[in-house]
């Protein structure tokens, strides 16, 4: 697990991108759609969006970026007690929309990225780690949870 000063971490620079959470979850939804694009195949809705520009214009895919940061945020404040929080998500993406863990894995490291771009003074290599380290235990309980509904993720 993490300790309480890496979730310290965790949690304040949370706080540095909470403020512009719809700017942040639009650009890690085109990034992951533009260096993984087996995901953007998952969304009936963007799937069909050839351009930066389409994509960047759409106010759906912005809200969606929203709607998934907004979902992880809940999480990462848990500090790992996130069970509550985690199974409904885990359910939707097993059951429904089929999202592999190594899907996961693509979004965290894109987040890690957007969030060193937009906050490099207060998002350090310790301040990384931490945050690394809590979205690994995001996806090992994901993939625990897919597993005990039956999808191999
Ligand atoms: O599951 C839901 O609520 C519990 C529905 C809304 C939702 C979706 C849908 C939420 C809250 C999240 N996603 C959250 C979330 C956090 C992690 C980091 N997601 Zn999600 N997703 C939804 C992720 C990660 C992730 C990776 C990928 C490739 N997710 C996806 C895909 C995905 C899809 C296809 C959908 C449903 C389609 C949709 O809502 O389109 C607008």
């Amino acid at each position: 697990g993490l300790s309480e000063q890496e979730w310290q971490k965790v949690v304040d620079i949370w706080g540095k991108v909470e403020p512009d959470l719809s700017l942040h979850g639009q650009e890690v939804i085109i990034r992951m759609f533009q260096n993984h694009p087996e995901t953007q195949e998952r969304f009936d809705k963007f799937k069909n969006f050839k351009t930066l520009d389409e994509m960047k214009s759409s106010e759906e895919l912005k809200k969606h970026g929203t709607t998934v940061l907004s979902a992880l945020g809940k999480i990462l404040k848990q500090k790992g007690s996130h069970e509550v929080e985690l199974a409904p998500l885990a359910q939707t993406h097993a059951n429904k929309h089929k999202i592999p863990v190594k899907y996961l894995e693509f979004i965290s490291e894109i987040i890690i990225g957007v969030i060193a771009e937009k906050h490099s003074a207060e998002f350090g290599a310790d301040c990384q780690e931490a945050m690394r380290k809590a979205l690994e235990l995001f996806r090992n309980d994901m993939a625990s949870k897919y597993k005990e509904l039956g999808y191999q993720g």
